[in-house]
């Protein structure tokens, strides 16, 4: 591995996240929020003010602070890294912008498979994403050991529809536009992607990741046979290549792959080499537990709009959540990320009410 400073990190206090990705016996169900670095936060909003996104996603230093914040107020189980998805096409050359009220943006979105030919095909990872894992590193030092840190990618289906649609959409249709009409020009830009997402995938283990998680966000708008072909392929691929490739090096990192609304997909997800599958709120856990055999841990999969339910009801949702996935094999989160108006308060009860009412179950045991 390229060296990248000093590499006494701090001695792991609390293991719980890392051993329920592989299935062991944990003292209480861990549990951590999708976009717990967020607005939600007051002193998330101050870090913010004034600041380009993406000029903060380069500071090592402010993207080690945000990813802190969330843990001084709530006793969360592992850490995120703060940054963003679309680092990938703003380093295969694409410009990306995010603009307020409107969220990122694509000045010039691809349009037709010419226009493959303007984007960097080889993409040096370790230059154009340094800043990215000079964040995880920091960001292991400052942990103190206090809780693992996860690092993130998007999948190349959400990618490709980044890039195409030009920034969020409902129906995704321009990018599965693609999908119908240009198969092999598709399948071209979602190779390319895979490859710089398994190298950046390792370049974050270097740099100190403990975890990776790859979202494939945009899995919903995607029918079965779809998902079968441009989806799995590259996510199995992924979890493979770098799997093999940290071996070679006597090392394995757990990961998690998030591929919201992608219900359909949950037998096979569960056999695509991710210790974990994460799951958004429209699956029930037990028929989550059952589909996917006992073979992958689980994470997920609260509403996150259950936060807005007052702190007795909260507990009670997260009790029929705990009884239903069980407390081994599974890490407590939401469906998908906690919104800006969400009450700060409610999330800390969200996490008190998994540690507390698992302990409860385990002491059953
Ligand atoms: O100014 C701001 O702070 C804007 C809000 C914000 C934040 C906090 C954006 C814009 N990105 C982020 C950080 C971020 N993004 C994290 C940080 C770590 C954490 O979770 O605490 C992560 C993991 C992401 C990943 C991400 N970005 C995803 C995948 C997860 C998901 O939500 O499905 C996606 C789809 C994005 C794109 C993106 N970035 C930001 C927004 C508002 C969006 C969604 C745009 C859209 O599709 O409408």
């Amino acid at each position: 591995a390229p060296c990248r400073g000093p590499k006494d990190f701090p001695k792991l206090k609390n293991d719980a996240f890392l051993l329920a990705c592989r299935g062991q016996e944990t003292p209480h169900v861990p549990v951590w929020c999708m976009r717990q670095a967020g607005r939600y936060l007051p002193e998330f909003r101050e870090s913010r003010a004034g600041k380009d996104f993406f000029a903060t996603c380069r500071s090592p230093a402010a993207c080690c602070e945000l990813t802190l914040q969330p843990l001084r107020r709530f006793p969360f189980d592992a850490a995120i890294i703060f940054s963003d998805i679309l680092v990938i096409p703003q380093a295969m050359g694409m410009d990306v912008q995010m603009v307020a009220g409107k969220g990122p943006t694509f000045p010039e979105p691809l349009k037709e498979p010419e226009d493959l030919l303007l984007l960097q095909s080889k993409v040096d990872v370790n230059k154009e994403l340094d800043y990215v894992f000079k964040a995880i590193t920091l960001t292991r030092h400052k942990l103190e050991g206090k809780v693992p840190l996860i690092g993130f990618t998007g999948a190349p289906w959400t990618l490709m529809a980044y890039m195409i649609e030009g920034g969020g959409s409902t129906t995704q249709s321009k990018a599965k536009r693609w999908l119908y009409r240009h198969p092999e020009a598709s399948h071209q830009l979602l190779k390319m992607l895979t490859d710089i997402i398994v190298e950046y995938l390792l370049g974050q283990v270097a740099a100190g990741a403990q975890a990776l998680q790859v979202f494939e966000s945009h899995a919903g708008c995607l029918g079965p046979a779809e998902f079968q072909e441009f989806s799995l392929p590259y996510l199995r691929d992924i979890a493979r290549k770098v799997k093999d490739q940290l071996k070679e090096s006597g090392q394995d990192v757990p990961m998690i792959v998030f591929a919201k609304d992608g219900h359909y997909g949950l037998e096979d997800l569960s056999q695509s080499h991710y210790e974990v599958v994460g799951l958004d709120w429209t699956i029930d856990p037990r028929s989550a537990r059952e589909r996917t055999g006992g073979k992958v841990s689980l994470q997920g999969n609260m509403d996150p709009c259950a936060l807005y339910a007052p702190k007795e009801r909260i507990y009670e949702i997260v009790k029929k959540m705990l009884e239903g996935f069980g407390t081994r094999g599974y890490i407590a989160n939401l469906g998908h990320g906690l919104y800006p108006d969400m009450d700060p308060e409610n999330v800390g009860a969200f996490v008190e009410a998994v540690h507390a009412h698992s302990r409860h179950l385990l002491n059953l045991k």
